[in-house]
């Protein structure tokens, strides 16, 4: 038998898996499904690290895990190729986003293979493919004809750098998630999607989902419930025409309100502008505000800024009295109503307010957490007080912290918005037997800056007829966000060379939903909330068969260089797969990654590390060859060692353990490699290292006599009854002293125990002679006897 060597072996298999279809799953199987997906890439032109690696490692092998236990697994992968990454890699190293792409995932693909990731190449997507993005269109004139995409003029988060307009969640802690310039506020015309009317469902439909806590809860504060009431405050001289309301979660607090604040964007302050005296001041705070972002200005440690809109008054509800107003952008327009009632004694922002501009402060609940200072609302408790104040004086009104979704994006590399703009008849969606609108090739595609995308300036693609009434008319410049095609491409992947519907029903209904579901914390507010709402979208229109797409989401940490910090190229610390490949295989790579920590957790990746790995192999490769025709019979310990094994293995893949599973994998074969073992016993390790270890498991299984590949072998079982060692260690004294101890069968009565220890010789020195008078026998433990 030749040493072990994967160069010799990996290309092979993986190319008899591919010419085989092995991985290729069946929709009509009489077998159980699992569907068991994974984040798709962007193809980046830097082609994977070992950190991207991982979870594809992962996935693997549960994939090949669940095909040995007999289930038809679909395992599908794919490209989310349009976006911010693929088109400014293009337009850096000025190549054509198309033709980068192109290169990119070829260069992805090839790296994946060979690492022998058994997914389903036939069932791959491509996101930015026309007859992909035909039903990403499609899909969006749903959301359209429903009421659920609208156009709007606002302030929107702006990226300089990207230069185009972001979504709420793509701004993290005030930057931009993709290249962390700080965002700035525009108004500007842009496409919403109305994902607020899902918030209610968005946060039931957690309930009886298997993801971790902290996903759900993420997920749960992003939507932001919040319970509280509408309370209106007439305003200004004109009293039967101005009123301002305002939305407050403390309703009992109402008789300490001494005072009104409206946002800098608040409509009412134009409308209010003869009265206000000191108009130009106001002014002035309003464009200053303007600038900021919501970030910096509810940060709690900045310090407050307000101007009062001086000779306009606010009544009191409750008590008539006059109230001052003013403007402060700690109070967002985005949120309840733009206007708060602002409470000193009870809220911290108040209060500060209060005392840097020397506004009254009046406390209405007393230590006990009863109301004071409250007429006839005194004594009542603070729970008791919302309700009756909120009955008297408002309306209870719920309240959420998501937004409308802005789904238009000012750059090139995105899908069209499939809208045409006619002058007679406004927006007019594109007929769907004219869809894909396809995205125009052009020689420039740099963003503009301007507000418009590179698409405006291609007249001939621009002018069209309008499908309505023929009259000429403007397509929708606009394109989609990088969030759009991963939105739904889990469901493609069930069909996914469909031409006449996104895909089948009675195929969605066979593989939905799926059972589980990797990828990143990062994407808890973006990709894993975007998919549910248009899930649960569509689900509304009949058009899938589940609420909710994703059973059990496995999230994972990353890898960071071996210098402990994120793998970056600037950095100089990206460990390439390729090159850890050529060096010690695919396969000691593939066991690397898993060995590396628990799963969940960030690790740092240590190129010392993977020789342990790789000699475990070489280890395993000489062993089972030397015994690949073995007809002993296994000892006691290498009989128990085997079923602990594949219990431990099937335990820790179930459970997302495969650091640990790495590590059994290893300490077992130390101990079986030094017992006695048979061929049966070699077979059952090949098949639960296969997982891990495709290549080599293939090649031993061969080695072992099989003319069938090991991917075709079901999953071991274990024997319950051999998971406890089958012998004990016995104590045996003589006069109760020490003299050794004895390996025996457990649960040997007292005489053998006897018999066995009066042939040690320790014992009948003890003895010289002397007869045995009394037996001290304590069972699997100890025997002690007396002379
Ligand atoms: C009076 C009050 C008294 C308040 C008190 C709080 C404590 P959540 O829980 O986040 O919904 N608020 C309302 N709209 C706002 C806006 N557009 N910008 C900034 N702050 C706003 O918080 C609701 C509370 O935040 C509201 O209840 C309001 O202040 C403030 F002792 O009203 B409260
Ligand atoms: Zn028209």
């Amino acid at each position: 038998m030749p040493k072990y060597n994967p160069s010799n072996i990996e290309k092979k298999w993986q190319n008899f898996w591919q010419a085989e279809r092995l991985f290729e799953s069946a929709d009509k199987s009489k077998k159980q499904k699992k569907y068991i997906l994974v984040e798709f890439p962007y193809p980046s032109g830097d082609g994977l690290h070992v950190g991207h690696i991982r979870p594809y490692v992962a996935i693997d092998i549960v994939g090949r895990y669940h095909r040995a236990l007999g289930y038809e697994v679909m395992l599908p992968f794919g490209w989310d190729a349009f976006g911010l990454p693929a088109e400014n890699y293009a337009i850096k190293n000025k190549i054509k986003p198309q033709i980068a792409t192109e290169k990119n995932i070829a260069n992805f693909k090839r790296q994946l293979q060979s690492i022998g990731a058994s997914f389903d190449w036939s069932r791959e997507v491509n996101t930015t493919d026309p007859q992909y993005y035909k039903w990403t269109q499609w899909i969006f004139l749903q959301f359209f004809k429903a009421g659920l995409a609208y156009e709007a003029v606002a302030p929107i988060n702006w990226c300089p750098k990207d230069k185009t307009g972001l979504a709420n969640e793509e701004v993290i802690d005030g930057r931009c998630e993709r290249c962390g310039t700080l965002v700035e506020k525009r108004n500007m015309r842009q496409w919403f999607l109305k994902i607020t009317a899902y918030a209610e469902k968005l946060i039931e439909g957690l309930t009886d989902l298997s993801w971790p806590d902290a996903i759900k809860i993420q997920q749960e504060n992003w939507i932001g419930k919040s319970r509280g009431a509408e309370i209106d405050f007439k305003i200004g001289t004109n009293e039967q025409k101005n009123k301002v309301t305002v939305y407050t979660t403390r309703p009992d607090t109402l008789l300490g309100a001494t005072y009104l604040v409206l946002a800098p964007e608040h409509p009412l302050i134009s409308e209010l502008n003869s009265e206000i005296k000191n108009w130009s001041e106001v002014q002035k705070y309003i464009n200053d505000a303007g600038a900021k972002s919501d970030i910096q200005r509810s940060s709690l440690e900045k310090e407050k800024t307000g101007v009062q809109m001086k000779g306009v008054f606010a009544l009191h509800p409750v008590t008539g009295q006059e109230l001052p107003v003013w403007i402060a952008d700690y109070v967002l327009v985005s949120y309840g109503t733009g206007a708060i009632m602002a409470v000193p004694a009870h809220d911290q922002r108040d209060f500060e307010f209060a005392k840097k501009y020397q506004l009254p402060i009046i406390e209405v609940i007393d230590a006990g957490g009863k109301l004071t200072n409250s007429g006839e609302f005194d004594g009542l408790t603070a729970d008791s007080a919302k309700n009756e104040i909120t009955k008297k004086f408002g309306r209870p009104k719920v309240q959420y912290r998501l937004r409308d979704w802005l789904f238009s994006r000012q750059r090139y590399w995105g899908e069209p918005i499939p809208l045409v703009h006619c002058p007679k008849c406004g927006i007019v969606p594109v007929p769907e037997k004219d869809l894909p609108v396809i995205l125009p090739d052009i020689e420039n595609y740099e963003p503009t800056g301007t507000g418009d995308s590179p698409l405006a300036a291609i007249d001939s693609w621009v002018n069209v007829k309008c499908p309505e009434c023929g009259a000429a008319a403007k397509r929708e410049t606009n394109t989609m966000p990088q969030w759009a095609g991963s939105s739904w491409y889990y469901l493609r992947y069930c069909d996914p060379n469909n031409s006449k519907q996104f895909a089948a029903q009675q195929k969605l209904k066979h593989w939905l939903p799926v059972d589980l579901y990797f990828g990143g914390m990062e994407h808890t507010t973006l990709h894993l909330l975007y998919s549910r709402f248009w899930n649960l979208f569509l689900y509304d229109q009949g058009l899938v068969p589940v609420s909710e797409p994703y059973a059990r989401r496995q999230p994972h940490g990353s890898v960071l260089g071996p210098d402990g910090e994120k793998m970056s190229k600037s950095r100089g610390n990206v460990i390439n797969p390729d090159n850890v490949i050529k060096e010690y295989g695919a396969d000691s790579l593939r066991m690397y990654e898993m060995f590396l920590g628990p799963y969940e957790q960030a690790a740092a990746w240590n190129p010392q590390g993977i020789i342990g790995v790789r000699r475990f192999l070489d280890r395993v490769w000489n062993f089972v060859s030397e015994n690949s025709s073995s007809k002993k019979q296994n000892s006691t310990k290498a009989e128990t060692e085997i079923n602990r094994l594949i219990k431990k293995i099937t335990d820790d893949i179930n459970a997302a353990k495969f650091n640990t599973a790495v590590a059994a994998l290893m300490q077992s074969f130390n101990k079986i490699s030094a017992e006695q073992v048979s061929k049966e016993l070699l077979q059952k390790f090949v098949i639960v290292l296969a997982p891990f270890a495709p290549h080599i498991s293939e090649e031993l299984w061969q080695v072992l006599g099989h003319k069938k590949p090991v991917v075709f072998e079901r999953w071991p079982e274990f024997d319950p009854a051999k998971l406890q060692s089958k012998t004990v260690q016995f104590v045996i004294q003589v006069n109760g002293r020490f003299r050794g101890n004895l390996e025996l069968p457990k649960d040997s009565d007292q005489h053998t125990v006897e018999t066995e220890a009066k042939k040690l010789q320790t014992v009948s020195n003890a003895f010289s002679g002397a007869e045995v008078k009394k037996v001290i026998f304590v069972p699997n433990r100890l025997i002690n006897l007396v002379c």
